[in-house]
């Protein structure tokens, strides 16, 4: 009778492994002895072995799997188990994929806020360009503007009372005006659109807002939109009333449950907005809230593939071009600055600002006598 073999053990085990989009991940191990018989499995199931996709080694005592370029379907938790008739062994490893950035993005703030602070307005006439975020409530309008006084400011600002997540109401009701430190931008938080046409701000108004009929302060009433003899009406606005840039704020985490009734009020806002020739961008906030690659280091947003699957949800909703969306994540719950934030909504406010720009420009001469 022969004796019986050695129980496999691992002399060295699989490594996790991140690595970039389309590498080859080289994954092994070493045991203790020849002979064994060994199985990989991904995810708890038996490896199916592709064709130019896997290809597994045995070589004595080393064993490799080498899965060539690595996508995202790669990713999961590998296992190598051997066995002879003396017992068995296993042992697992991570394969993180990280996705090529399909957006490039400059994670340095400075030159990027000296360039706003420095900004000018290619119109003479033309003291602020002027941005309106309309959106639900609860999808961060509030918040995008406390985010973007906060880097301008150079301190965290909370005065826009950004809601509870747990009011579901609209909490904001006047046509107030932000400004943010010295630069000449200012911006208008409206009351959430909500899918009761007695709820919320009315389309109308927001449309009145776009024109410049609706002055600073104005305190909007849910059951009827200002009219024309209404006696704060502004009924001769000139491009200084006007909005010149309209902002779609979305949260990245309720674009799939938005009411569809919510969808129509805003697109009804932007073929309104697109009559006038008014640009407009899409701020996706929240989206900590959908990724946790994005959530624990935000620099790797545009490596996403659940962040880029919300833009391409909230394109088809909104029916807005992919280039048009800007994620980001507003201040929240942390109380100190934080640069890469910062640069992902000045990224997307500097978008804002170039397209108002281009909208004032193009009546900077047959607008001569504004005011
Ligand atoms: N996690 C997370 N929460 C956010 C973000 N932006 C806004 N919020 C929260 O979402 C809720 C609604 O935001 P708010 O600005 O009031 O929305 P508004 O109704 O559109 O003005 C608040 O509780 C915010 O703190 C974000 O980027 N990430
Ligand atoms: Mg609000």
């Amino acid at each position: 009778m022969g004796s019986s073999p050695t129980k496999p053990e691992f002399v060295s085990v699989l490594a996790d492994k991140q690595v970039k989009e389309g590498v080859e991940v080289n994954l092994r191990c070493e045991a203790n002895t020849e002979g064994v018989t060994a199985k990989w499995e991904k995810n708890g199931y038996r490896l199916e072995c592709v064709e130019g996709k896997h290809v597994k080694r045995e070589s004595g005592t080393t064993f490799s799997l080498i899965i060539k370029n690595a996508a995202k379907e790669d990713e999961g938790k590998y296992t190598l188990s051997l066995w002879n008739d003396s017992g068995s062994v296993s042992c697992s490893a991570m394969v993180i994929v990280e996705l090529r950035e399909w957006r490039t993005v400059q994670w340095k703030q400075d030159s990027m806020i000296t360039s706003l602070k420095n900004f000018k307005i290619n119109n003479d006439n033309i003291r602020q360009l002027r941005f309106l975020l309309h959106g639900p409530v609860g999808a961060g309008k509030s918040s995008t503007i406390n985010t973007i006084k906060t880097i301008f400011d150079g301190h965290q600002f909370i005065n826009c009372l950004a809601a509870s997540d747990l009011s579901g109401e609209s909490f904001t009701t006047k046509y107030q005006k932000y400004t943010a430190g010295a630069v000449p931008f200012a911006f208008y938080d409206l009351m959430g659109i909500e899918k009761d046409q007695l709820k919320g701000v009315q389309t109308d108004d927001i449309i009145s807002a776009l024109k410049g009929h609706i002055p600073d302060d104005y305190e909007f009433k849910p059951q009827a939109a200002m009219c024309e003899d209404n006696r704060y009406y502004i009924s001769d606005p000139t491009l200084n009333d006007q909005i010149h840039c309209l902002v779609s704020v979305i949260a990245a985490d309720k674009v799939a449950i938005m009411d569809n009734k919510v969808i129509q009020k805003m697109k009804t806002i932007r073929a309104e907005a697109s009559k006038l020739g008014i640009p407009q961008l899409v701020f996706m906030t929240r989206v900590d809230n959908v990724c946790m690659l994005t959530k624990e280091n935000l620099a790797k947003i545009y490596q996403s593939k659940k962040i880029k699957e919300k833009m391409e949800e909230c394109s088809t909703r909104l029916g807005v071009p992919m280039n048009c969306i800007f994620p980001l994540k507003n201040y929240h719950e942390e109380t100190k600055q934080n640069e890469k934030l910062n640069c992902l909504a000045l990224e997307a406010f500097t978008q804002a600002v170039y397209s108002a720009n281009d909208y004032v420009k193009k009546f900077s001469r047959k607008d001569k006598c504004v005011e």
